[in-house]
Formats: C-alpha cells, sequence, structure tokens
C-alpha cells in the first residue's frame, strides 16, 4: 500500500462516561508498540503526545443526569482543532479516551472534508449506535451521543455549532447488538447503513462493508474509521466498560481492517473505549493496535490481484 503519515493524537478523555480509567488508553497504545507496529509496515509516524481539554464554562443541562458536559464539550472543541491541524498533513490516528471524544474528531475531520470539497464518510465499528442527544441519554453518559451531536440533531446547544454537519446516509453502523429505545426510534426511521450482528452472521462482514465502500469510492469521498473495543466480542476484548456479548470475533475485526486497507479509503481511525485497568495481560491493546496494524496493510501473503469485489 501506498506511505502514510501517521499522526498519533493521544485523546485520554474519560468524562463521557461514570467508571473511570479510559484516560490510560493512549499510554497502553503506546506501550502496545502502536508507533512500531507503524513504522514496520514502512510508514512514517509522529506522535503529538497527549492533548488537554479546552477550559469552558456552559449552562447546566436540561437533563439533569447529563455527566461532564463542560468537559465533553471542552474536549470537542480541542479536538474539532486536532483533527483540522493533522489532517492536512497525514492520517491522524484518535488514541482515545472514551467514544465521547468523537464528537471532535468526526466533527473535524468533516470539517477538514468540506474544505477540500470532497464529501465526508463514516464508519462506525460499535456495538452501540451512540445517536443520543443530552436530551435522550438516560444513562447521562455523553459517549452515547457523538452520532447524534455530528449528524446535527437537536440538544447541543452547548456544544460549539458544528463546522460541517455528516449526512446520516453516509454513515455505516457495523457491529449492532445494544440500541436503546430513543435511539432504535431514530434509526428505524432514518437513512443511516444499519449492520447489526444477524446480518453479520448471515450474510458475512465483508460484503455490506464492500457496498458501502463502493459508495465512498464512487463519491471520491473522505473516510473516518471509529473502531470501539466493544464491537469486538468481550471474550477476546475484555477491556471496556460497555461489554456485549456476541460481537464480532478476531478474524471478523481484521478482515474489515484487511478489506478496508486494500480500498485505499480510510482518511482517519478512532481508537475508542479502550480501559487499561480491566484489561488483561495487555491483550486488548495488543489487539487493538495488531487490528490497526492490518488496516495499514499487516498481510500473511499479498494478493495485488484480488479483485474488490
Ligand atoms: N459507546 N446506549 C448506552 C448509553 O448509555 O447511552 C451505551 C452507550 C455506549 C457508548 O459505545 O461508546
Ligand atoms: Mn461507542
Ligand atoms: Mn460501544
Ligand atoms: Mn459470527
Amino acid at each position: 500500500m501506498t506511505q502514510k503519515h501517521c499522526i498519533l493524537i493521544g485523546a485520554p478523555v474519560d468524562c463521557g462516561k461514570r467508571r473511570r480509567g479510559c484516560l490510560m488508553g493512549p499510554d497502553a497504545y503506546r506501550t502496545a508498540g502502536i508507533a512500531e507496529a507503524i513504522t514496520e509496515l514502512g510508514h512514517t509516524v509522529e506522535d503529538l503526545g497527549n492533548l488537554a481539554p479546552r477550559q469552558v464554562d456552559v449552562p447546566a443541562p436540561k437533563n439533569d443526569k447529563v455527566h461532564k458536559l463542560a468537559e465533553n464539550v471542552g474536549w470537542t472543541l480541542t479536538l474539532m482543532e486536532a483533527a483540522q491541524e493533522a489532517a492536512p498533513r497525514g492520517m491522524p490516528i484518535f488514541m482515545g479516551g472514551d467514544h465521547a471524544l468523537a464528537s471532535g474528531t468526526v466533527a473535524g475531520m468533516a470539517a477538514h472534508a468540506a474544505k477540500e470539497g470532497r464529501p465526508f464518510f463514516a464508519l462506525w465499528l460499535d456495538a452501540h449506535s451512540d445517536i443520543h442527544t443530552p436530551d435522550t441519554t438516560d444513562s447521562g453518559n455523553l459517549h452515547g451521543t457523538p452520532v447524534g451531536y455530528v449528524t446535527g440533531r437537536d440538544g447541543f446547544d452547548a456544544y460549539p455549532p458544528l463546522p460541517a454537519k455528516v449526512e446520516s446516509r453516509n454513515i455505516c453502523m457495523v457491529g449492532l447488538r445494544s440500541v436503546d429505545a430513543p435511539e432504535h426510534a431514530i434509526l428505524v426511521d432514518g437513512d443511516v447503513e444499519l449492520v447489526d450482528m444477524r446480518r453479520i452472521d448471515e450474510e458475512g462482514i465483508s460484503a455490506p462493508l464492500q457496498a458501502f465502500l463502493d459508495r465512498v469510492e464512487a463519491e471520491n469521498g473522505m473516510l473516518h474509521v471509529s473502531l470501539d473495543v466493544d464491537f469486538l466480542d468481550p471474550s477476546i476484548a475484555p477491556a471496556v466498560g460497555t461489554t456485549v456479548p456476541g460481537g464480532a470475533t478476531v478474524r471478523e475485526g481484521h478482515l474489515v481492517m484487511e478489506i478496508l486497507s486494500d480500498s485505499g479509503l480510510v482518511t482517519s481511525l478512532d481508537l475508542v473505549e479502550l480501559n487499561p485497568f480491566l484489561d488483561d495481560r495487555g491483550k486488548t491493546a495488543n489487539l487493538m493496535v495488531d487490528l490497526t496494524a492490518s488496516l495499514l496493510g499487516r498481510r500473511v501473503f499479498d494478493r495485488p490481484t484480488r479483485s474488490k469485489k
């Protein structure tokens, strides 16, 4: 694959939910050798270190369950800016941190795509749909809301205005198996591409993914991948606070990354929800790094003649 300049951005976001530990994520990826794995594949790496949230004041949320609104808004500002600074220079890899960080990374990457005059697409690899708003969330945990924010749903008044709204038809969610009622109501009437675990069991993971990638390619889009640890089955990836049984296998995870790698379409990546405090001797951190390596071209055999369909 063509050589990339990978920009590692530490985003120790831990305010998107109540259970603590994701702040250790960026250092766990470094310890698991993420930079070395990328360099071995012939790419260059730059590590920007760990960022910090902007300090902001926000009005009290209408929904009093909402946890740490100001800190979430501060991180959104920081990461929206960091994404737009890094994107013109290479491929940003956001090392989380919980999934609340995607409010900033996805909004920032979408703003970058708009500046380039290209359509923006997002692939959401997750057990959850994360399309709540601060008003619909029952847990009050804002890591369940980034898709709601970037698609321009109401209720995000405390957040920065979106530089570029993400079209819901340009989002594909793969791995779904835990969707709350208010999320379900939005999704069934909407046009987000939904690939739940049943569909993966019945059709395999490659056909629906390839269909989405064909659209990205046909429209010359930029593609952001948001990989939540809980996309994977908890037996292989225990280091996450929101485990849901029945997730993707090791091979399904790698296959997604290999197909993405072959497509050459991915322009940015989030690695989110890793909680090293819950890990089993680094097993989840290592798997996430291996998946990143597959995305960046690690192969057993090169098959340059493999057709895309
Ligand atoms: N994630 N839907 C649940 C909630 O609390 O709103 C779980 C959210 C999980 C968040 O996957 O990043
Ligand atoms: Mn998530
Ligand atoms: Mn999740
Ligand atoms: Mn299966």
